[in-house]
């Protein structure tokens, strides 16, 4: 290959290279989805998104977007986040992660928040923003609606180990007839106010259609870690549309059950399980 030729693919390579770069880098930050709340404080509108719109019990992949008051975005800060539940008889907080900026995006930010109960009448939740830009700090907290779902997607309970538990499922959100990717996210109530990631136990699953016959399906595979601190992931096979108990047994790290059962002719449901209708 000789210089000149050289020289052109390398040229065309940039180009497109820039192209690409151009096209992946905001055409709307905030295609897809949709705002759920803004909390604003004398400085700011900080605008919150979620997939559908709404802070769901269980787990809730959340976005937002800092304003200033001429509506321009702000791309400089770093945040973090605060939810808590005003119970009346007492406070806590729940499993959440930290906020980082979102890839390709000039203004986006992002994090996971897990409702482990919903707001009612009298009980709710708020949500404290603190963020820094050029070395200023600001904050803002407001009440925020936690609705309640109705097939079970997070459970709390306490293991044999007396250690309190909250095990959400993160995925499948969009279950089909198929071998579906399964993820879970797992977290010990160390406080009422900190919920650190537990890692390297086994979340066993047991599918079972109640509605008929209690049948299971095949190829399931349990949830295990693929990361320190990160999400539980495995193979969940629902064989037909219906509802779908997820039956659960939480196993340590040596192989201990420290909750649930398994399904057997006499013993028909795990005292912990998920629930899915599609
Ligand atoms: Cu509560």
């Amino acid at each position: 290959m000789n210089v000149l030729k050289l020289f052109s693919v390398i040229a065309v390579i940039t180009l497109f290279i820039s192209c690409k770069k151009e096209n992946t880098i905001i055409p709307n930050d905030t295609d897809g989805l949709i705002s759920a709340k803004s909390i604003s404080n004398a400085t700011h509108n900080i605008i919150f998104y979620t997939q559908n719109g709404k802070f769901q019990q269980g787990y809730n992949k959340i976005f937002f977007q800092i304003k200033n008051l001429d509506g321009s975005l702000v791309t400089n800060a770093t945040a973090n986040w605060k939810p808590l539940m005003h119970m009346t008889s007492m406070q806590h907080a729940c499993p959440y992660s930290s906020v980082s900026k979102s890839a390709n995006s000039n203004s986006l930010y992002e994090g996971f928040i897990v409702f482990q109960m919903a707001g009612n009448s009298t009980e709710y939740w708020d949500l404290t923003i603190e963020y820094t830009i050029d070395n200023t700090t600001y904050t803002a907290t407001e009440r925020i609606d936690v609705e309640a779902v109705t097939k079970k997607n997070v459970l709390s309970f306490k293991g044999s180990d007396n250690v309190s538990y909250v095990l959400a499922m993160v995925a499948p959100s969009n279950p089909k007839v198929a071998t579906n990717d399964m993820e879970a996210m797992l977290f010990k109530k160390e406080t009422m106010m900190s919920y650190p990631v537990v890692n390297n136990y086994t979340i066993k699953i047991d599918p079972r259609m109640t509605s008929m016959g209690n049948h299971g399906s095949p190829n399931n595979v349990d949830l295990k870690q693929t990361s320190l601190n990160g999400s539980y992931f495995g193979k969940l096979s629902l064989t037909m549309t219906g509802y779908w108990k997820i039956n659960l047994q939480l196993e340590n790290e040596s192989g201990t059950i420290l909750k649930g059962e398994p399904v057997t002719a006499t013993q028909e449901s795990s005292s912990i399980f998920f629930e899915i209708e599609f």
